[in-house]
């Protein structure tokens, strides 16, 4: 386990992003309902220039109907998970001049609108995690059978919490929902870490949901900073593709996230 102390670096400062160029990266699997409305909402943000769908080898539309809406699609020959589609993406984000990258879902949970909000903080530091554990700003009906799911993301947060813990700020980063996908970087901590996403020394992704757990490991390690803030959180359309409406499947990924938190 890390113990950091030295948080010297974590304090307060300013450095601007006058011009944003934002890359959206969003991994997508069978998302024929909603990729649409997601393309279409990030192109129209003013600071978007790059909308980048991963399709994971979907069997239904999503790559024509990503592809119609204007979105550059990258295509795979079989189904290698998301995380391969996550790290595959980010690096993908490195070939356009954006300063900023983003990670979404392609699902509709998450709204364009949320980068006004993130965008701000970024003054500040250099990676914007959204939270999805504010009620306020939940959809009403959203994960209402799958307290598991809000509960042991909390949970796993909070560890990842600890493993940087320092007594007077509780950490050098503060954390409520790991598993949120939405989050912005500057591109500098892409251009650092984008070859170190997979397990060490193999061209294996860490899988599932632990590799966003994992990217946050990478992220910290090299002291890039980190602020997580509110961010709105709509029904998804269409049916969960990693099944967090599913105790075992919750369970799984719990396990895994806690070995992630436990082993780098
Ligand atoms: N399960 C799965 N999802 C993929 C894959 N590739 C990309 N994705 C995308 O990853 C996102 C996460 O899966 P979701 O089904 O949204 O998960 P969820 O049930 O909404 O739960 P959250 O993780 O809380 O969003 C979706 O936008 C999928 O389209 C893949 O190979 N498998
Ligand atoms: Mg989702």
């Amino acid at each position: 386990m890390k113990y950091r102390t030295e948080s010297e670096k974590h304090f307060l400062q300013y450095d601007r992003i006058d011009n944003p160029r934002i890359c959206v990266v969003i991994p997508a699997y069978n998302e024929e309902l909603s990729i649409q409305q997601v393309v279409d909402d990030h192109l129209r943000h003013k600071f978007v220039k790059h909308v980048i769908v991963i399709d994971n080898f979907s069997s239904d539309k999503t790559v024509e109907l990503a592809r119609q809406s204007g979105a550059k699609v990258i295509t795979k020959t079989e189904n290698r998970g998301m995380a391969h589609s996550i790290v595959l993406g980010l690096k993908e984000a490195l070939n356009t001049d954006a300063n900023v990258i983003a990670l979404t879902e392609a699902d509709g949970t998450h709204s364009a609108y949320d980068l006004d909000k993130m965008l701000p903080y970024l003054d500040h530091c250099d990676v914007v995690n959204g939270s999805r554990r504010v009620q306020i700003l939940t959809e009403k009906g959203n994960l209402r059978e799958s307290a598991v799911h809000i509960w042991g993301n909390y949970f796993f947060s909070k560890l990842l919490q600890l493993k940087y813990l320092n007594f007077i700020y509780l950490g050098i980063f503060n954390i409520s929902d790991e598993g949120c996908m939405l989050r912005i970087f500057r591109r500098k901590v892409i251009e650092e870490i984008h070859d170190q996403l997979n397990f060490p020394d193999s061209d294996i992704p860490i899988g599932g949901i632990a590799e966003i757990v994992f990217l946050t490991t990478k992220c910290l390690d090299k002291d890039f900073r980190i602020i997580e803030v509110p961010v709105t959180y709509k029904k998804r359309i269409g049916e969960s593709k990693v099944g967090s409406d599913k105790f075992l499947k919750n369970l799984e990924g719990g396990l895994n996230i806690l070995w992630i938190i436990l082993r780098y």
